[in-house]
C-alpha cells in the first residue's frame, strides 16, 4: 500500500467514525432541557470529496484543498421524518453557503447531501449568505429567509469592512431547487428576518430586526414586526417593534428573532438570542419569549435573563462567547429539538418539550429591572419553599 493509500483510508475511517458517533444526554442539567456530549455536526462533518482532491496525480500529498473554518446557524424543518438542517458552513474564505444535513431522529447520525445548496443570485450579487430560518407556510411552500451581505458603497474609500445587510428570500417544495425571490426591501438593514408560518389579516408576516449599521442596532434594535402585501416583492414598510431592548439586561446591546415561534396552547413561543457588551466582548445568549395566539405581537411572558448561555468548550471558537440559533423542531409528541450554534463553530442540539417550555415561559419571574426586584424574587421562592424544607 502506498503512503497517499494509507493516508486515503485513515481519511476515510476518521470521517466515518465522527459520522457516526452516538451522541448521549449530558448529566446534570437545570430541568428545562437536556444538552448532549457532542456537536450535531462540526466543519469535520462537511464531505470529504468538498475538500480533498483524492486522485494521487494531483494530489499527491493528499492535502486539504479547499478548507472548512465553521458549521453554525442552521435553519431546522422536520420534513419526511427526517431532522433536517439547513446549515451554514463558512469557508476558511470566509464565504459562507448552505448546505442541507439529515438525521433520523435529531441528535446524531447527521450526514450531509452530495452537494451544497445552490442559491441563485439576483440582479446584486450577494457577496456573503447565512443564518438561514426555514418556515413551512400555509400558502405550501418552505420559505428561507437569510442574510445577504454587500459591501457597502457609500463607505469611504479605504474602508473594506462596512457592509449592507438585508434579507434574502428562496422557496422550494423539495428542499433541492430553490427559487429566488426578490430581496426584502427596508428603509434600514435587516437582519435576523424570519418569515411567521400563518397569514396575519390575510398577509404574509415578518419578525424582523431593523438596525441602524452593519453590526450596530443602534436606536433601531428591537424586534419588529411587520406585514407583507406581496411577498413576491417583499417590502416592509411600517414595523412594529414587538420585543423591546432594555437597560442593564441580557439584550441590552440588541436582539434578534431566532427561528420562527412554535404555535402553542398557550400562545407562539419565540427563540431570540440577546447580546450585551463587556469588555471581554459581545455575548450573546438565547432567551424565550410568549405571544398571544391571536395577536401575536402581544407579548403575554418573558422570563427574566438567559435561557441558555455558552458553558465549556461552547464558551470557545472564531467568535467566542456566542450561543445563536434560527432553528428548532417540534415533534407532534411535544419533544422540542433546540438546534444552536457555539461560538460561530459548531451546532449542538438542546432537547426539551412544549410543556416544559411553556412552565418555564409562564412561570419564571419577568425581569424587573432592578436588583432589589431580582432579590424580591428570590425571597418570594424562599418564603413559598418554607412548608416543603
Ligand atoms: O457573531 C455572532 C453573530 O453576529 C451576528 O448576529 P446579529 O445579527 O445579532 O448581529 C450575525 O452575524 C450572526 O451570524 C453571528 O452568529
Amino acid at each position: 500500500m502506498t503512503l497517499f493509500d494509507e493516508s486515503f483510508k485513515r481519511l476515510l475511517t476518521q470521517h466515518e467514525a465522527l459520522l457516526s458517533q452516538k451522541n448521549i444526554k449530558a448529566i446534570g442539567g437545570n430541568g428545562i432541557y437536556d444538552r448532549y456530549i457532542h456537536p450535531v455536526v462540526t466543519a469535520d462533518h462537511v464531505p470529504l470529496t468538498w475538500r480533498y482532491d483524492f486522485n494521487p496525480a494531483t494530489n499527491p500529498f493528499l492535502m486539504e484543498r479547499i478548507g472548512v473554518n465553521a458549521a453554525m446557524n442552521s435553519g431546522a424543518i422536520k420534513w419526511k421524518g427526517r431532522y433536517i438542517l439547513i446549515v451554514r458552513i463558512e469557508g476558511v474564505d470566509r464565504k459562507s453557503f448552505f448546505a442541507v444535513a439529515e438525521s433520523s431522529n435529531g441528535v446524531d447520525g447527521f450526514r450531509f447531501w452530495d452537494e451544497p445548496i445552490e442559491i441563485p443570485e439576483t440582479d446584486n450579487p450577494d457577496t456573503n449568505v447565512y443564518d438561514m430560518r426555514l418556515t413551512l407556510h400555509e400558502d405550501g411552500w418552505i420559505y428561507g429567509f437569510f442574510c445577504t451581505e454587500r459591501k457597502d458603497t457609500q463607505a469611504d474609500k479605504g474602508d473594506l469592512s462596512s457592509a449592507v445587510a438585508t434579507a434574502g428570500i428562496v422557496r422550494t417544495k423539495d428542499l433541492k431547487t430553490w427559487e429566488r425571490l426578490p430581496d426584502v426591501r427596508s428603509k434600514s438593514q435587516q437582519r435576523n428576518v424570519a418569515l411567521h408560518p400563518e397569514f396575519v389579516e390575510g398577509k404574509y408576516a415578518l419578525y424582523t430586526r431593523p438596525q441602524e449599521g452593519f453590526i450596530n442596532a443602534g436606536n433601531g434594535g428591537g424586534i419588529g414586526w411587520a406585514l407583507i402585501d406581496d411577498i413576491m416583492q417583499a417590502e416592509i414598510k411600517e414595523e412594529k417593534i414587538i420585543n423591546f431592548r432594555h437597560y442593564h439586561t441580557i439584550k441590552e446591546t440588541k436582539n434578534g428573532e431566532g427561528p420562527h415561534p412554535l404555535k402553542t396552547s398557550k400562545g407562539w413561543l419565540h427563540l431570540a438570542h440577546g447580546v450585551r457588551n463587556c469588555a471581554s466582548g459581545l455575548r450573546y445568549v438565547l432567551y424565550l419569549y410568549l405571544t398571544d395566539l391571536k395577536d401575536p405581537t402581544k407579548l403575554i411572558a418573558e422570563p427574566a435573563g438567559y435561557f441558555m448561555a455558552p458553558q465549556g468548550e461552547e464558551r470557545i471558537g472564531d467568535v467566542s462567547n456566542v450561543l445563536f440559533s434560527n432553528g428548532w423542531i417540534a415533534d407532534d409528541d411535544g419533544m422540542v429539538f433546540i438546534y444552536y450554534a457555539s461560538s460561530d463553530t459548531r451546532m449542538h442540539v438542546a432537547t426539551s418539550t412544549v410543556d416544559k417550555l411553556l412552565d418555564y415561559v409562564i412561570n419564571t419571574p419577568a425581569d424587573g429591572y432592578r436588583s432589589a426586584t431580582s432579590v424580591a424574587a428570590i425571597k418570594q421562592l424562599i418564603k413559598k419553599n418554607t412548608t416543603f424544607v
